[in-house]
């Protein structure tokens, strides 16, 4: 038996992590050192990680050490969505998951909880684009912690495709749905909630009740790092006009707009988007803990 298959019996914590943001999200060297912090924290805090990824065809759900390494080394990857898995599989390619990817891959191997740094959106109406991550979290029973949606995105228009697709918007500890870079958007969430337990509880009751898609919890990104929502504006507007001309779409526009807005702002959106995985790490071990904690309790 995988230790990952162990500790689902054993109702043991685990926390699954995306791995796009290895192969796609971040630059060299960051991409692997935050891969590891990444696994380290949620350590620290008690759960498990299972960082899931495509490897030679395979699904992989738990990658070793020499395996994170090798992907965060690779040039040319697929990055993988729902409709990625069947291609890399038949042509036994290698590849990271995006959060939609990531959410089929952890729930069917009976994951519950999953921490990313900002969720897949809608784009700008110019360049129509609506990630996938959005039906997958409409459609997935998962606890999923994040720092909002990327700032690049149209973020009044995701939240209304969230809200058309009934999945819940928890600001963590805050009212106001976080802007990925930014503490504040201006734009409010659909409930509050401040701890883990009540996390859980929240999850629990929506389940309960039939309902079968995602808990989209968002933290805002730490107070040390965090940007004032001006300082990026312009630089998002900037990399948004250059993909436009230069015809940039489908899965490498984020990419792309990431990558733009790390050199447009000397890295300072780089350091930001580091420190809000972590600390979004560190809350979904968190809130893996307290909810294998209730099922041990349910089923002793
Ligand atoms: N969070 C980050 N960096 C990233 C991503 C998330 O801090 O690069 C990835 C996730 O894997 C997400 C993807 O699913 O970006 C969205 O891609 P698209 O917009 O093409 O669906
Ligand atoms: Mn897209």
């Amino acid at each position: 038996m995988t230790q990952v298959k162990h500790y689902i019996k054993h109702y043991l914590p685990l926390l699954a992590l995306e791995s796009t943001v290895i192969t796609h999200g971040l630059p060299r060297p960051q991409n692997l050192q935050l891969a590891r912090d990444m696994e380290r924290v949620v350590r620290e805090n008690g759960a498990k990680p299972a960082t899931i990824a495509v490897l030679e065809g395979k699904i992989r759900v738990g990658l070793t050490g020499a395996e994170l390494e090798r992907l965060a080394s690779l040039d040319n990857v697929r990055k993988i969505s729902r409709r990625d898995f069947a291609a890399a599989i038949v042509k036994k390619e290698t590849g990271g998951t995006t959060v939609a990817g990531t959410l089929f891959a952890a729930h069917r191997a009976g994951i519950k909880v999953f921490a990313t740094g900002g969720i897949g959106g809608v784009h700008e109406v110019k360049t129509f684009d609506i990630s996938a991550d959005l039906q997958a979290l409409a459609e997935t029973p998962m606890i999923v912690v994040c720092a909002g949606v990327k700032a690049i995105l149209d973020l009044p228009a995701t939240l209304e495709y969230l809200e058309t697709m009934g999945v819940p918007i928890i600001g963590y500890q805050t009212d106001e749905f976080p802007a990925f870079y930014s503490r504040q958007s201006g734009l409010p969430v659909s409930a509050r909630l401040d701890t883990p337990q009540e996390v859980v509880a929240f999850g629990k009751a929506h389940w309960e009740l039939g309902l079968t898609s995602a808990v989209l919890v968002c933290q805002p990104p730490p107070v040390a790092t965090a940007l004032p929502r001006h300082a990026v504006e312009e630089a998002i507007q900037q990399a948004r006009q250059e993909a436009l001309q230069k015809n940039i779409h489908g899965q490498a526009l984020t990419p792309f707009l990431l990558q733009r807005l790390n050199e447009l702002t000397d890295g300072a959106t780089l350091r930001t988007n580091l420190d809000l995985l972590l600390n979004n790490a560190r809350l979904g071990a968190q809130i893996a803990c307290a909810y294998s904690a209730d099922l041990r309790q349910r089923t002793a």
